[in-house]
């Protein structure tokens, strides 16, 4: 264990200007990028033209003005499937924490220094088994939750761009949605599993978050970009949702002071982007890129290209 703590970086120390990037690129044929590094079409335009392949070290690509990218030529590859189960882990983590008051309880302890003892009425919480979750994007991620979420007696709704085959559907008793309005009335937990687009752009925004039941909570692991925070915290104030587990939340001006009183009193749950964030998945992550590119540098298709009906938007929302 002790390596990984070694291994902690803080990302603004390592964060590249634009200008670095290009700088370090001069006479590359590889840009390795993360989703931290926003790749829109004026930096595409501007890249050395020795420079062929973007391996993005993740899965999502909202980052990368794929348009961009493809118009110049360039070949853009992923890192999807090996974070697929650590991210679903995390999910449930988020799906359990608020209505098992998991973080509330050990943040009580650890202030009061003291436990009082059992009594039949501390720290109730709600119960998972038998509870409707929504699953907002059934892709390999949402698949692999409602597979854990069935686990746990959970009921399993989903919302996806196109309805899963039977195989798919039949082991999980999942009920497909072809109106996210619709499920939303229907389900008690939310949870949000799909890439950041043009289409899925604050895809809950106020109307949508209005519809969620009274009481019921919104997980994301996604992109913050999905939601209209604003709105969120309103619905969250109002005591109208019941909570929020968010491993993703808009910080690029600060972390919405109101979004933080909420965490402090145990309604919401802030993780920082750290769904994927297992040692064992970063190193297959770096595996995968490097398959990549190798087998790109030998005029070969690379395992893991992004191609047009995968249409992501990126660069330019970011
Ligand atoms: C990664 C992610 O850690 O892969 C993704 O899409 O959101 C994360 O879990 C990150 O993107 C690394 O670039």
């Amino acid at each position: 264990m002790a390596t990984l703590f070694e291994t902690d970086v803080n990302a603004e120390d390592i964060q590249l200007s634009g200008d670095e990037l290009l700088h370090g690129l001069e006479n590359k044929d590889v840009l390795v990028s993360t989703i931290t590094d926003r790749l829109d079409a004026d930096l595409i335009g501007r890249l050395p033209r020795t420079v062929r392949l973007i391996a993005q070290f993740g899965n999502g690509i909202d980052n990368i003005d794929i348009e961009a990218a493809w118009a110049a030529g360039l070949t853009v590859t992923n890192t999807p499937s090996v974070l697929t189960e650590d991210t679903a882990d995390m999910a449930l983590a988020l799906i359990m924490a608020l209505p098992r008051r998991l973080i509330e309880n050990n943040r009580r302890l650890m202030i009061e220094r003291h436990w009082p003892g059992w009594s039949p009425t501390s720290m109730l919480g709600t119960r998972l088994r038998g509870k409707a979750l929504g699953i907002v994007g059934m892709g390999r991620i949402g698949t692999a939750v409602a597979q854990r979420a069935r686990a746990f007696g959970l009921s399993i709704h989903y919302f996806s761009r196109s309805r899963r085959p039977p195989p798919i559907e039949e082991p999980l008793n999942a009920r497909y949605w072809d109106s996210l309005d619709a499920m939303l009335e229907a389900v008690d937990i939310v949870s949000l599993h799909t890439p950041l687009t043009r289409e899925t752009h604050r895809m809950l925004n106020a109307q949508r978050l209005a519809r969620m039941r009274h009481g019921s909570f919104l997980v994301n692991v996604s992109r913050p970009e999905l939601i209209d925070e604003t709105a969120l915290v309103g619905e969250l104030e109002s005591g109208r949702l019941g909570g929020a587990a968010l491993d993703v939340f808009e910080h690029k001006a600060g972390i919405d002071p109101r979004l933080l009183a909420l965490a402090d009193a145990d309604r919401v749950v802030l993780t920082g982007h750290m769904a994927s964030a297992t040692l064992e998945a970063r190193i297959e992550m770096g595996e995968t890129v490097i398959v990549n590119i190798r087998t790109f540098m030998d005029g070969h298709q690379p395992p893991h290209r992004v191609l047009p009906e995968g249409q992501m938007v990126g660069g330019r929302m970011v």
